[in-house]
């Protein structure tokens, strides 16, 4: 029986991401969240200082530092586990010095050709995310004959890549990207096939969380609150801790951890 997935926190200290933006820019704001997150069940947060929302430009190193960095510090000081969410190999190495535990690169090593050398002397767990382009360009590159094969190919390709620059195989976990360079209908295939990425050998972390294919459903037309997103999401996470995936990123926490309860209690896991 796979086991209850770890529950991801999403903290996005920065002033436009598509869901949460702003909300968090302030740092006592962002560390009280952070905190509320693990309150509702988050087994890590993760932070993250630039946003990633298709058609987005990019934050300068500097300044992503100045948003993220007191708030890891201040969060790991108490005890909580910090992701890092960056592509920045500066930025990832000043958070693991403040604290963080994981890196979660949504390009999976190939924004900056430092991150590698950053995680492999590190020997933190690394996320690597299906990815094909920043986000300026990505919705150009949303074009595939067979998206779950192309995503594993191109997934083992990477790993193969990390491998060679020096990261342990055991601490590479893969994540689909959801939303990125992936038009609706690839986003549905893709977590309907996640078995062939599983088939690759590692943990698989999975982010649907608010994200724009699921304001496509029948049932939310016309919602224009992301959160409206949320009762999906935490339907999501049920069905990917019966799939056995490693981990899922959510912002609503507690409904997630609500579906997983389910999930556990359906199985007989004593609560
Ligand atoms: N999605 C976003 C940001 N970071 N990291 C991983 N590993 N996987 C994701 O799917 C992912 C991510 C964009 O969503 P957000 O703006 O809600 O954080």
């Amino acid at each position: 029986m796979p086991e209850r997935p770890l529950v991801f926190g999403i903290l996005n200290v920065t002033p436009d991401s598509f869901s949460d933006g702003g909300r968090f820019a302030d740092p006592d704001a962002a560390v009280r969240q952070g905190l509320r997150l693990v309150a509702d069940g988050a087994d890590w947060v993760d932070i993250g200082g630039e946003s990633t929302r298709p058609g987005a430009g990019r934050v300068a190193a500097e300044e992503e530092q100045r948003r993220v960095l007191p708030v890891v510090a201040a969060l790991a000081e108490q005890g909580v586990r910090v992701s890092i969410d960056t592509m920045n190999a500066d930025t990832a190495r000043a958070a693991l010095a403040a604290g963080a535990g994981i890196v979660n690169d949504v390009s999976g090593g190939l924004a900056d050709p430092a991150m590698p050398e950053v995680v492999a002397s590190a020997r933190v767990p690394f996320v690597v995310m299906h990815w094909r382009g920043h986000s300026a360009a990505m919705s150009a590159r949303a074009v595939y004959d067979d998206v779950v094969l192309e995503v594993r190919d191109e997934l083992a390709a990477r790993v193969q890549a990390l491998i060679d620059q020096g990261i342990a195989a055991d601490r590479i976990v893969l994540d689909p990207g959801i939303g990125f360079a992936k038009e609706s209908e690839h986003n549905w295939r893709v977590l309907a096939g996640l078995g062939a990425l599983q088939e690759l050998g590692h943990p698989l972390l999975v982010g649907v969380s608010r994200k724009r294919f699921l304001g496509g459903l029948p049932s939310l037309s016309g919602a224009e609150d992301p959160a409206a997103r949320d009762l999906p999401t935490a339907v999501t996470s049920a069905l990917l801790a019966l799939q056995g995936v490693w981990a899922v990123r959510v912002h609503d926490v507690a409904g997630t951890a609500a579906a997983l309860d389910v999930v556990d209690a359906w199985r007989g896991v004593p609560a």
